[in-house]
């Protein structure tokens, strides 16, 4: 980890900085994927997991029987895991169903909101060292409670042409309604244009690598809705003299280890804390599975001590986490300082990880600075908003007068008699 003593203000946006890649190349790479798949469906799916993937597929469509056996596959202890938070996050999601009211905004004139469910969702899931089973339940989950009636599955095959167990589980847990067999940039763009096995989508959901990401912000351009940018995982912590420094130690790498490029932020009011906490990391790194991915991790993180926590609340804000953890006892007196951040955990036991998994928030957060101006999926992701309204005569009459004038200073004629027409009726029908 770098480590940087009271930085002057001018420095903070430089620190704040994530690094970039080079996207002309991307562009031109996922450009081409998305083009050939749009030309040759099924076919390029099938040869890129050749190509890209070493798996040689008849079949991309996921069936019964493999969704059926994989069940059986995955132990108990790890199915009453899954239960527990499956039950959580759907409490909390179903939390964020709110019948709006109707509103009268004058006699007779009635506007309202209802949230319909987006009718095709897809939701990509990355294959790779980890299984990420749990985004399965945090997309799933909520798309499930807003009524979406058809959830398309994509991710990639082992070298064996299997998908993970666990992730078939949590799959037909949430009610997911095809899977199949196809990932990287390719099963982003095959979602968007659809093929002749995988059905287009109005709305694509789910991380990935560069090339995902890239397939994410080209389709989008194509007329489909995304979920948001994404870049790395990344987590910030502010640490005080309550901490733990093990604690803060263990959610650091708790990021790091989800890979190379994840970004890891320290900051503190005083550098013992600093150099606990760091001390508590070389500890714990030597001993973790994934130590290679973590310490890579680690070589572009930074620790930074602040004159003060307000002053650390300050950069995190310049910063904008996708995970902010207060570790502190005294961490609510921060909330109300806090302006961007895509979840924050607050205080010694709130670790990064009971949201990743189980508390009940969702896990899909903005990264890269966008929680500046991006949610997290929640709910509201999987559902459009229609306004609707109904107006009376006695509410037609009550505004039309000022939309008559309205549209005649728009030298919008047609508007205006649209009401003309209604109140002159009105009127006529009284005589
Ligand atoms: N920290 C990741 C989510 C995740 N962690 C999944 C473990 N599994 C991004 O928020
Ligand atoms: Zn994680």
């Amino acid at each position: 980890m770098k480590t940087y003593n009271n930085p002057k203000r001018e420095e903070w946006n430089q620190l704040a900085l994530r690094p970039s890649i080079n996207q002309q190349e991307l562009d031109e790479l996922v450009s081409s994927i998305i083009k050939n798949v749009k030309l040759n469906g099924d076919q390029a799916l099938i040869d890129y997991a050749l190509q890209f993937d070493r798996v040689a597929l008849n079949e991309l469509y996921v069936s019964e029987k493999e969704i059926e056996d994989a069940k059986n596959e995955v132990s108990n202890e790890l199915k009453s895991a899954i239960q527990l938070a499956y039950a959580n996050i759907s409490t909390f999601h179903q939390s964020q169903q709110i019948d709006e009211p109707i509103i009268e905004t004058v006699k007779g004139v009635n506007c309202w909101r209802k949230p319909v469910g987006i009718e095709k969702v897809g939701l990509y899931i990355p294959g790779g060292s980890a299984p990420l089973f749990s985004t399965i339940l945090m997309l799933g989950i909520p798309a499930q409670i807003a009524g979406c009636k058809e959830l398309v599955l994509c991710t990639p095959p082992g070298k064996n042409g299997k998908i993970n167990p666990a992730i078939l589980y949590a799959a037909d847990l949430v009610g997911v309604t095809k899977i199949y067999k196809t990932g990287g940039a390719q099963a982003i763009a095959a979602m968007a244009v659809g093929t002749d096995t995988i059905p287009q989508v109005y709305k694509i959901f789910g991380p990935g690598n560069q090339y995902v990401t890239k397939a994410k912000e080209l389709v989008q351009q194509m007329g489909v809705a995304i979920d948001m940018p994404a870049g790395p995982s990344e987590v910030l912590v502010v640490a005080d003299q309550t901490c733990n420094p093990e604690f803060v130690a263990a959610d650091l790498l708790s990021q790091a280890e989800h890979g190379p490029d994840s970004q890891v932020v320290l900051l503190s009011d005083n550098e013992s804390t600093i150099k606990a906490c760091q001390l508590a990391v070389e500890r714990q790194v030597a001993l973790l599975p994934r130590k290679d991915t973590a310490l890579k991790a680690l070589t572009n993180s930074t620790a930074i001590t602040f004159q003060n926590i307000k002053e650390c609340i300050a950069f995190s804000n310049q910063y904008a986490p996708e995970h902010l953890i207060i570790a502190s006892e005294n961490a609510s007196q921060y909330v109300n300082d806090i302006t961007n951040a895509g979840s924050v955990f607050l205080g010694n036991y709130s670790c990064e990880s009971a949201g990743d998994y189980a508390s009940g928030t969702n896990h899909t957060l903005p990264t890269n600075g966008f929680a500046k101006n991006y949610s997290g999926v929640s709910l509201d992701s999987f559902v459009k908003k229609i306004t609707f309204q109904e107006l009376s005569a006695e509410g037609i009459e009550k505004i039309g007068e000022a939309i008559e004038i309205m549209a005649e200073a728009e030298g919008l004629d047609a508007h205006k008699n649209a009401v003309t027409l209604r109140l002159n009726k009105i009127r006529n029908g009284r005589n």
